[in-house]
């Protein structure tokens, strides 16, 4: 249990070589061992290691923001919630996320399954390149996690203890409270925008409803512990192949709404929609509409898996079925009313996650390689007027449907 030091391409094989599972799963002979550092995330140092056997992943926290450096300090602990989110989800939905080898809590390392031929979803969305079964996978997930990880499925007891556990993790939701729901309404330290975004910044900042509204959502952000959420769940957490998806990366696990994930990857998928022009050819129309039959097909896909677990697993002190069906009554009106709460929430988290990664610290590269500044002004404007009519509009808007036809008409804009 010596003290924690960072791992380096240079050390890890005298450091790890005698740890059974990379014996197991690279091979017993350390000497052929290869290791690479592939982290190109804003936090962790994440390594390769090959050999005989096969390739492991190991993921390391530093004590330190990795995109800011060593003057944003940052809670090794992480790692350890990052381990427990991984068993939960594992538990929740069999096969969604990398299997766990190995888990240091000194070290804040983690050892896991090496996912080949997969690829971050993000350079998949860039490259205009499809994946099958991408909705029916990231919707079932957004369902499962939601609904096993509350009191509509987790003995009381059970969850209390959970809620209690997580919320040891605190420095890794302050960022998400301070760098998604409060800097893009304000002139903070950290933010930058692409030239030619101020006028409709100011916009933005200088509505009132708009910023109720946001700070709405963040009360129930940091108070409500409906259920274990993914906490970062952007396509930068999601790996896939042509045909296979998994989501990685549950750093940014809290006990938080049930519309959190679902809300934040869609505004990922909004994301890569708006910035399309800037990276495809010919195919561009057919593509954006793609990625809106993804974002539609995995709202039904959610719905449907929600539904039927609502109806198969609700073994939890929330709506028991005793209070329906011993008087020959349906509980499918109760669960249309949880399914609404969960689409207001996610339309507002959706619309926030779009102005914070053109606002704050943390973009992404969907539109960060638009090498064209002018261009990437107005696809990200477009972007940034879509996220404000979704908070405005999260209470009412019909369904998902609904959000793509609003995408046509900003992406026309
Ligand atoms: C300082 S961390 C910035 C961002 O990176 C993570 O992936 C989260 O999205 C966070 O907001
Ligand atoms: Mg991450």
């Amino acid at each position: 249990n010596t003290a924690y030091e960072a791992l380096s391409v240079d050390t890890l094989t005298q450091r790890l070589k005698d740890v059974p599972a990379l014996i197991e799963h690279v091979g017993s002979d350390a000497s052929e061992w290869h290791v690479q550092e592939v982290g190109d995330g804003n936090l962790n140092l994440v390594f390769i290691v090959s050999g005989s056997v096969g390739k492991i992943i190991v993921k390391q926290a530093l004590p330190y923001v990795r995109l800011v450096g060593d003057s944003w300090p940052l809670p090794l602990y992480r790692a350890f919630y990052e381990y427990h989110a991984l068993t939960r989800q594992a538990a929740r939905d069999p096969g969604a996320v990398p299997e766990v080898y190995h888990f240091n809590e000194t070290q804040a390392l983690i050892v896991m399954e090496f996912l080949a031929p997969h690829v971050i979803l993000r350079r998949k969305l860039i490259a205009g390149e499809k994946v099958a079964g991408l909705a029916d996978f990231l919707g079932q997930f957004c369902a499962r996690t939601a609904f096993r990880g509350s009191e509509l499925s987790m003995p009381s007891p059970d969850k209390k203890a959970d809620v209690a556990l997580f919320a040891g993790n605190v420095e890794i939701p302050a960022i998400t409270e301070a760098l998604v729901f409060t800097d893009p309404y304000f002139d903070a330290e950290m933010n930058n925008h692409t030239e030619g975004l101020a006028p409709v910044i100011a916009q933005l900042r200088g509505d009132a409803a708009l910023k109720i509204k946001v700070q709405q959502m963040l009360q129930r952000f940091v108070s409500n512990t409906e259920t274990m959420v993914h906490g970062d769940l952007h396509s930068g957490s999601i790996m896939s192949t042509d045909s296979d998806s998994r989501v990685i990366d549950p750093e940014f696990v809290q006990y938080g709404p049930m519309g959190f994930d679902i809300g934040m990857l869609c505004a990922n998928f909004l994301m890569a929609y708006f910035s399309q022009p800037a990276h495809r050819g010919a195919d561009l129309s057919e593509y954006q509409e793609w990625i809106l039959e993804v974002i539609a097909d995995t709202a039904r896909s959610f719905e449907a898996e929600f539904r039927h677990l609502w109806a198969t697993e609700r073994t939890g002190i929330l709506y028991p079925a005793s209070l329906f069906e011993d008087q020959g009554q349906d509980s499918a009106a109760a669960c249309d009313a949880v399914l609404a709460g969960i689409w207001r929430d996610a339309w507002a988290v959706c619309g926030i996650e779009m102005h914070r990664r053109c606002l704050s610290l943390a973009h992404n590269a969907d539109f960060e390689e638009i090498a064209d500044v002018a261009m990437r002004a107005r696809l990200e404007a477009r972007n940034l007027s879509m996220g404000a009519e979704l908070i405005h509009m999260a209470d009412t808007i019909a369904d998902a449907q609904a959000v793509c036809a609003l995408a046509r008409n900003f992406n026309r804009k």
